[in-house]
């Protein structure tokens, strides 16, 4: 009968002899809540008052180790034990303390192993610090203890990234002491005799000293004041590094003080949002249930589009057969493919070994019928209705039944391509981002016929290509496009009110977005906008007021932006300089129209691009178009370079408050009634003091 005592509910002790094990076992992923806290201090506080064990080994039961501290608990008030004093209890400990490690050992948790006295990790044992990615930083130890054992450099380079880092990088960093492979009860078991007979050595983290670099310190300090000055965390991981060169407890002071003010920040907030976001979008009934075989995709079209989503597949494991009208289209595609291979190749996304045979899974073919046994299609050819329900009659015709037939158009109604088969069941839209195997985003898009289990799969198969998968309806645009659609037009007024395009985007970057409209135009292409308002001309409303005139003439020049090494900016030498013949043609356009242009401020910029996003993201979740305001969120994180740290347009439509984006409106409508208007939803919040946080 094995001697284990339960400590509470989440942490027990088992004694062997002299060994003792003390087990985490709180599923999930073995968070450190209040429970786990508290019952890991009690069982080393008993262990060392009892005096009868020679060696404490931790580890921790299901798939992983410890994954940190328990994100739901943020925000609310604080419960003691706090996790740096549970981890100098063990630290302290005066029986040796060793940590086995399985899975992830992240932020907490890791920071829980650099508090014991020797780390042994079990293969493909993970490890690293991401409370960055929460607007956090490593507040139980991570950045006093990491310096001391593997040098200010890597602190610095794991609490900056949030990367993680392999057992094997750990090892030769001294981050770990051992790897070993096996059930983590028995490593721990083996790695505790070797304690007893001193073959592996035990000693305190907090005894080493931190080999000094002020230049690492220094230089990372002055790039992060560059680069990221408008995020606040960062800052606060190189004031807490640095700290590591004092005496624990006054390190730890600092540490624990940049945690708390980092915690206090709506950047957390937006992050720990996006962080649960991610997950909830798919934690929907839609998502669930039954669903049908992904064992081969088929891809029709070799374009950019088509290339990165047969890439994406192929990088996740599954076969794909590329269909293309014409060889030199096919081999452009397979082309493409390679080297998006090669890329992820370089990039350390898939190791060189595996590079033929993940490409030997590709299949290309001129002829329709080498589908006829894939268990998905998706289309993506270019954006013309007859031409896709083309595609959709034959491939009605040639694919085998309970296939499914997907498109991925970004903006045309796919219950009228499903009308064209005689399965509509089996139809849906899975709307990729370009380019397809970078981006995270899938929008499943569900047609009014489309069967539970295909829409199932469609979010199988987002979890397979690793993105996030979120359900929309159908409509112009679907989610992300319509509401671009609407506030892209903002951008255009505003330039064509007194704004530069130079302005605009420095605006938007100061606010957070990595690149500001004006030059995500040029890097896309503006003849692909020429050409939208080109197809939409006859069926322009005509109350609304016109936002392509600049673009339409610059497009007129056949400057198209980077690929013509003109567009808004010119693109001659290395970084963007505004074009000065842009300049030129506002003029003119204002002066056409009888314009006289006026000053904004950056603050204004922003003000009324956010609330133009925030107004039909607002219609797009009152009309049922995104099931919540997370979905729309999660979209625009994923999918549109919003900024992280602000959560999503709703998330911070509720920082703003309804009563405020009300005010704005009628504010702004009082210039252009037809633009700007009220949702319904809104209006109805700021009159309830509702938020968009209530409707998710
Ligand atoms: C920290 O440690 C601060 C300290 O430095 C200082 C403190 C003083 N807490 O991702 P999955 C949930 S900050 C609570 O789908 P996977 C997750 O929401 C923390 N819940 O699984 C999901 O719930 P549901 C630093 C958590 O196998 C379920 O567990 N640590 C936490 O794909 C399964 O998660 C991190 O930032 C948590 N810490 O990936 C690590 N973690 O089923 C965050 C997960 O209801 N976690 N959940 O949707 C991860 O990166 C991944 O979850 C992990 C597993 C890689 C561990």
């Amino acid at each position: 009968m094995a001697d284990i005592h339960q400590v509470n509910d989440l942490v027990s002790i088992e004694r062997q002899g002299d060994i003792a094990l003390v087990c985490i076992d709180n599923p999930p992923v073995n968070a450190t809540g209040q429970q786990v806290r508290e019952g890991l201090q009690q069982a080393i506080e008993r262990l060392n008052a009892e005096g009868t064990a020679g060696v404490i080994a931790i580890h921790a039961a299901g798939r992983t180790f410890v994954a940190g501290a328990d994100i739901r608990e943020f925000g609310k008030p604080p419960q003691p034990p706090a996790l740096p004093d549970v981890f100098n209890v063990i630290e302290d400990s005066e029986i040796p303390v060793i940590a086995v490690m399985h899975g992830t050992a992240l932020g907490g948790g890791f920071e829980l192993g650099l508090a014991t006295h020797a780390r042994v990790g079990i293969e493909g044992l993970r490890v690293g610090l991401p409370e960055i990615n929460l607007g956090l930083l490593p507040g139980a130890g991570g950045t006093q203890r990491v310096p001391r054992l593997a040098g200010i450099p890597m602190a610095l380079d794991m609490a900056l990234s949030g990367r993680m880092v392999g057992a094997k990088e750990a090892l030769e960093k001294g981050l770990i002491d051992r790897l070993e492979t096996g059930d983590p009860r028995e490593v721990a078991l083996k790695a505790a005799q070797d304690v007893l007979n001193g073959t592996l050595a035990t000693r305190r983290t907090c005894d080493l000293d931190t080999p000094k670099d002020d230049a690492a310190l220094d230089d990372t300090a002055a790039m992060l004041k560059k680069k990221q000055a408008h995020l606040f965390s960062p800052h606060k991981i190189v004031e807490a590094v640095r700290a590591s060169y004092l005496p624990r407890a006054e390190g730890l002071k600092v540490e624990r003080q940049a945690f708390i003010d980092s915690m206090d920040t709506p950047q957390r907030a937006g992050m720990i949002h996006a962080f649960f976001g991610e997950r909830a979008v798919s934690n929907i009934p839609e998502a669930k249930g039954d669903t049908r075989p992904l064992d081969r995709v088929g891809v029709i079209g070799g374009g950019t589009m088509g290339s990165g989503i047969a890439t994406s597949c192929l990088l996740a494991g599954i076969p794909v057969t590329l269909v293309e009208v014409a060889q030199d289209g096919l081999d452009r595609g397979v082309a493409t493919i390679t080297k998006n291979i090669d890329g992820a190749v370089s990039r350390g996304k898939l190791p060189a070994d595996k590079r033929d045979a993940v490409l030997g899974m590709l299949s290309p073919s001129l002829e329709m019928e080498a589908l006829a046994d894939v268990d998905l299609v998706i289309e993506a050819v270019f954006e013309q209705m007859d031409v896709k329900k083309e595609i959709f009659t034959k491939l009605d015709a040639i694919c085998r039944d309970g296939a499914i037939l997907a498109s991925n158009t970004s903006y045309l109604d796919v219950n009228e391509i499903a009308a064209c088969t005689a399965r509509p069941q089996d139809v849906l839209g899975l709307h990729f981002f370009s380019p397809a195997h970078v981006m995270r985003l899938l929008e499943i898009v569900q047609g009014e016929k489309t069967a539970a289990d295909v829409l199932a799969t469609g979010f199988a198969l987002a979890k397979k290509l690793k993105k996030v998968g979120v359900l929309a309806q159908v409509c112009d645009g679907f989610i992300g496009n319509r509401i671009l659609a609407h506030y892209g037009k903002t951008a255009s007024y505003l330039v064509l009110d007194g704004a530069s395009p130079q302005q605009v985007d420095d605006a938007l970057e100061g606010f957070g977005f990595a690149m500001g409209p004006h030059k995500v135009g040029d890097l896309a292409g503006l003849d692909i906008g020429w050409m939208t308002r080109k197809r939409k001309a006859a069926t322009r409303d005509p109350d609304e007021r016109y936002a392509g005139d600049v673009a339409d003439r610059i497009c007129e020049n056949g400057w198209f932006g980077r690929k013509t090494g003109k567009g808004y900016y010119l693109y001659d030498s290395g970084a963007p300089v505004p074009n000065p013949e842009v300049a030129k043609i506002i003029d003119d356009v204002r002066s056409d129209k009888g314009i006289s242009p006026r000053d904004f401020t950056d603050q204004e910029i922003v003000d009324r691009y956010m609330t133009a996003m925030i107004s039909e993201a607002a219609r797009v979740v009152g009309d049922g178009t995104a099931k919540r305001p997370v979905d729309v969120d999660m979209v625009f994180l994923f999918g549109y370079g919003f900024p992280r740290f602000r959560g999503g347009p709703l998330h911070y439509a509720d920082t703003i408050g309804a009563g405020e984006l009300v005010a704005r409106i009628e504010t702004y409508a009082k210039e252009d009634p037809h633009y700007w208007q009220v949702p319904p939803i809104l209006k109805k919040m700021a009159q309830d003091g509702g938020k968009f946080a209530d409707l998710n």
